[in-house]
């Protein structure tokens, strides 16, 4: 049973002018398919493991043999990273309210310091990865960041929201401005669906 890239939840120009098209098409049909496939490949002769959902997959990515661990490390983050991601933003993003902005000021003081301290985790990134706010294992909130498609479910933690920064994510059009890609980001995050999966605990 092959995993299957997950379509976009909106058309490749619905990001504009914060993310373009041609980026969302590349991004989404070419890099987050070949993280599908490429982590299909790696699963190919283990039944076991195909049966269970990405997300099983990075909780026990230590228990997969090693032999292809760190093809789905790569693949299997890449996949859990981006569907995550493509869900996380829609166009016009929406308001942040309720319980989750009642603990972002809680552990940040402002919103706005939120968002410097997310930026700030983005930018410090070296190379590729992401950059996260978290429940930490103390329930709290808290940003992180993670190099290539590593991310915190690897660790036992739990992710609410991700930006991608990944050069692929923003160069053809902030070419090496990455601070302009995450603040213009800010304006598509779906704060929503991050709400939900905060309440899901
Ligand atoms: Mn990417």
């Amino acid at each position: 049973m092959a995993l299957e890239l997950p379509p976009l939840p909106y058309a490749f120009n619905a990001l504009e002018p914060h993310i373009d098209a041609m980026t969302m098409e590349i991004h989404h049909n070419r890099h987050h398919k070949a993280y599908v496939d490429n982590l299909n490949n790696a699963l190919k002769e283990h039944s076991a493991l195909q049966a269970m959902t990405i997300e099983q997959l990075m909780m026990k990515i230590g228990e997969v043999p090693e032999s292809i661990r760190t093809a789905v490390r790569n693949n299997g983050g890449g996949h859990f990273n981006h569907s995550m991601f493509w869900t996380q933003m829609k166009a016009g993003g929406s308001a942040l309210s309720g319980p989750l902005k009642d603990a972002m000021m809680a552990t940040f003081g402002t919103v706005d310091a939120f968002r410097e301290q997310f930026v700030k985790a983005g930018l410090g990134r070296f190379g590729s990865g992401w950059a996260w706010l978290v429940v930490g294992k103390d329930g709290k909130l808290a940003i992180s960041s993670s190099p290539n498609q590593d991310n915190p479910v690897m660790d036992g933690i739990r992710p609410l929201l991700g930006v991608d920064v990944w050069e692929h994510a923003y160069y053809l059009k902030y070419q090496n401005k990455r601070q302009a890609y995450i603040e213009a980001w800010f304006n598509l995050v779906n704060w929503d669906d991050v709400a939900a999966r905060y309440a899901a605990k």
